[in-house]
């Protein structure tokens, strides 16, 4: 039975500069290791065409479901602190290459629109190269505002979404 102080989250890894491959490792590792935290799933690592600049090389994306206790905000500051130790430069550079990307997807149900914060993820139900990783491992996941996973995996073009073994 799930701890009713606790709830789903959804963490989108991606990676293109490095050794994308064992970054995204790495972070899986420090995710199971939070405190208050449990890794619940991982989804495959896929190799995606980079979206919003095109002149960056190939990403590597997954995602990750979690059991966690810790607050929302909690949550993400711990997520820059994980990007911080895989030598994530903050340049201000949008949708530019980095070693790991970390971003919060979803809390439950939890709807906030807050400073550095937005829940569920603002472009989740556009990107192909989230949502294919997150069918893999919560294709009935309700997302909050938007609708079920597969429903908007559906809606999207996943053909630069290249699954790794
Ligand atoms: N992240 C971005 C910008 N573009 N493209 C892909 N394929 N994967 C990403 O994770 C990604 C991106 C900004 O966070
Ligand atoms: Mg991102
Ligand atoms: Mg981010």
């Amino acid at each position: 039975m799930t701890d009713p102080g606790t709830r789903r989250a959804f963490v989108g890894l991606g990676g293109n500069l490095g050794d994308p491959r064992r970054q995204l490792e790495s972070a899986l590792g420090e995710l199971a290791a939070l405190a208050s935290t449990r890794l619940v799933a991982r989804s495959s690592l896929y190799r995606t065409a980079p979206w919003g600049v095109a002149d960056q090389p190939a990403f590597v994306n997954a995602v990750a479901e979690l059991e966690s206790g810790l607050a929302p905000r909690e949550l993400l500051h711990a997520l820059l602190a994980i990007e911080q130790r895989h030598g994530r430069v903050r340049d201000g550079t949008r949708w530019g290459p980095r070693t790991l990307d970390l971003d919060l997807l979803a809390c439950g149900d939890v709807q906030l629109a807050g400073a550095g914060l937005v829940l569920p993820h603002p472009e989740l139900a556009r990107r192909a190269f989230v949502l294919v990783p997150l069918a893999e491992i919560a294709p009935d996941f309700f997302v909050a505002g938007a609708g079920r996973v597969r429903d908007l995996l559906a809606a999207v073009d996943v053909g630069e979404v290249v699954r790794l073994d």
